[in-house]
């Protein structure tokens, strides 16, 4: 899978590129990034990228067309176009899975107040990853790319995909290693019982009343 960037903050995507099971997936070739700085794509003095909004109001809006001149220089017939905007429908594990037998992403960060909303003519969807908002779509481009590279095979072992939570319904187990006493608080006794089926039971159950607690609405 290829998963291309385009950003005004390249410098963002350091880290996350060269971290953890994220960097081993690249190395093992399983995937492979390109950030596209999309000032690199402004036809305009000094690599102007953003105006001033048409009818008024605060802040700076993205030109389209250094936009769109970047997803060109990265897109082909089997390029699935993103855009990362509040505006958008909410990211959940069932788009990551979608998302995960695709052979090209390209992912829009959008910054200020927004991009010039023609860019719609030019991408297949916006998304969102949560009520909430944020000064741009670069970490929401960095959690849709994490999202969707674990679940690439051969980046993580198998298992570890198919126990966790919003796989069934439901979120996962409490887990807990060494130390079996931490400050007076002790691992329940029964996952140091050997005894498989009442760890499972005590995992299904412990699973349940997390979700009940934490989250109902997955229960519905
Ligand atoms: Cl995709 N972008 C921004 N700027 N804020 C957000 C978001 C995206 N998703 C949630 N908040």
């Amino acid at each position: 899978m290829r998963i291309s960037i385009l950003t005004l903050f390249p410098e963002m995507f350091t880290g996350f590129l060269s971290s953890s099971i994220i960097k081993r997936a690249i190395e093992k070739k399983l995937v492979q990034f390109d950030i596209v700085n999309i000032r690199d794509f402004s036809k305009l003095n000094n690599q102007q990228v953003d105006d001033t909004p048409y009818g008024g109001g605060p802040g700076m809006v993205m030109m389209v067309e250094p936009v769109v001149e970047a997803i060109r220089s990265v897109k082909t017939e089997k390029s699935h176009i993103i855009f990362l905007t509040p505006s958008g429908k909410t990211f959940k594990e069932s788009k990551a899975k979608e998302y995960a037998r695709r052979e090209h992403l390209i992912l829009i960060c959008g910054h200020y107040e927004g991009i010039d909303e023609r860019i719609l003519y030019y991408i297949d969807e916006e998304v969102s990853i949560g009520d909430y908002v944020l000064t741009g779509g670069e970490l929401p481009s960095m959690v849709v790319a994490d999202a969707v590279v674990r679940l690439i095979d051969g980046v993580i072992r198998k298992e570890s995909i198919e126990e966790e939570s919003f796989n069934e319904k439901g979120l996962d187990y409490p887990v807990f290693t060494k130390p079996p006493v931490f400050e007076g608080h002790e691992v329940p006794d029964v996952l140091i019982s050997g005894n498989h089926k009442l760890i499972a039971a005590w995992r299904e159950k412990s699973a349940l009343e997390k979700t009940e607690k934490n989250r109902p609405d997955l229960l519905k």
